[in-house]
């Protein structure tokens, strides 16, 4: 039975978990919630995530919300299945928790912030905080110093492997990158930027991107 993804394939957190999905080869289908309606605010949708945000996934009776903990939950799963996301040691595993934890905890709020107010707002009809532009940019940037120096020494994120840590990025810097034009962000660091030429070219990534 394919795996109901309830969110948008436009918004980001729904992406992160249809990349893992792509990665694993398991079947799933997208259940359309109308973010601009307010649809995930709505009584029959809090029943399947009561803070009224996407996505969320029913796979036969099991349902679960959450991004991170969905593509945790798939990528154990189905470990031998398709390519392996979490590493084959304790330790590698322990290393990619550290940078996954590194993405929602330090490099998630800037990279919200900023496509919130350049792309999300626009799409509204809102204002732009711009003082929130700036401060956020300039997080940002701390951020991916601090991934162009570890990167100058692995090819990604958790070691010499790809992994769920690297693969948690692809929605908000492809929204970064191409939707909100701060590509230089990337372009600007060597390492950062080869990288992120490398996991953006994945096979799923670009299925992904057929979808949008
Ligand atoms: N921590 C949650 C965040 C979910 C989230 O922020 N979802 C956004 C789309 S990327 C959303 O539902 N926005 C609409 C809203 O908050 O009303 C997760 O990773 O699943």
């Amino acid at each position: 039975m394919a795996v109901k993804v309830y969110g948008s394939i436009r918004a980001v957190c729904p992406q992160r978990v249809i990349a893992c999905l792509l990665e694993k080869e398991v079947e799933f289908e997208i259940v359309h919630v109308e973010l601009d309606a307010g649809e995930q605010k709505k009584p029959a949708f809090l029943q399947r995530q009561p803070f009224g945000q996407v996505p969320a996934v029913e796979d036969g009776d099991f349902r679960l919300f959450e991004s991170r903990a969905i593509i945790r939950y798939y990528a154990t799963k189905y470990t031998n299945h398709g390519a392996d996301l979490l590493g084959a040691t304790p330790e590698e595993r322990a290393v990619v928790d550290q940078w996954l934890e590194v993405e929602a905890h330090n490099f998630n709020e800037s990279a919200f912030n900023l496509a919130f107010q350049l792309v999300i707002s626009p799409h509204l009809g809102l204002r732009s905080d711009l003082a929130l532009v700036h401060s956020s940019e300039q997080k940002l940037e701390k951020v991916l110093d601090v991934y162009e120096q570890r990167l100058s020494k692995s090819k990604y994120l958790a070691g010499d492997f790809f992994s769920l840590a690297d693969l948690s990025h692809l929605p908000a810097l492809r929204c970064l990158t191409e939707d909100a034009g701060l590509g230089h962000l990337v372009k600007e660091r060597e390492f950062v930027n080869a990288w992120w030429e490398d996991i953006s070219s994945r096979p799923s990534w670009k299925k992904l991107l057929t979808l949008l």
